[in-house]
């Protein structure tokens, strides 16, 4: 499954584990508190995979479309990049399914830290709207993923602070 785990505070380079010494892992459980959900899938199928037409269809994912992070295939890699690990929200759910290659969401927990989100191939993850985020590569720089929305995507990143945003207010309200 998923590994998932507490971030330290080293400013390093961000493709790092950023694992503490002695490791400290998060749960799946902690993560779905957090509103974060997980599932595992064959991506070997992904074109004709009936778990997850199912859930497409249960969670009313209507948009998909692939992403293929890599330097030589998207364009303003550097920029995109860069906007991906600044901290921010959406106003609806992210939700990525990982076809190829691996990478690192990381999630701010219910006392502000980092909880960095390790996904590799055939992961399905989701993380709520209004729950501040970013995303990194790892050191192996490649990935390749499917973006699921549901209706018509919206993309832009509120960076933080957008404290006052519905989308933050109704989040936290959800927390208690
Ligand atoms: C995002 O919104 O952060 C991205 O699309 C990059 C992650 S997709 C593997
Ligand atoms: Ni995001």
């Amino acid at each position: 499954g998923l590994e998932a785990w507490f971030m330290d505070t080293s400013d390093e380079d961000q493709r790092k584990d950023h694992k503490m010494e002695p490791n400290q892992p998060a749960s799946l459980e902690d993560l779905g508190k957090l509103g974060v959900f997980y599932r595992k899938l064959n991506a070997d199928i992904y074109e004709s995979d009936p778990k997850l037409e199912e859930i497409r269809k249960d969670q009313g994912y209507s948009y998909m479309d692939i992403i293929t992070i890599h330097k030589d295939t998207l364009p303003n890699y550097e920029e995109k990049l860069k906007t991906f690990f600044t901290e921010h929200l959406h106003t609806d759910d992210e939700i990525r399914y990982v076809l190829d290659g691996r990478g690192y969401f990381d999630v701010r927990d219910h006392e502000d830290r980092w909880i960095r989100i390790a996904t590799c191939k055939g992961d399905l993850i989701s993380l709520p709207a209004g729950i501040y985020h970013r995303f990194t590569l790892d050191e192996t720089n490649y990935i390749k993923a499917m973006r699921l929305f549901v209706g018509e995507p919206v993309w832009k990143a509120h960076n933080r602070p957008a404290d006052d945003m519905d989308a933050r207010t109704k989040y936290i309200a959800s927390q208690h």
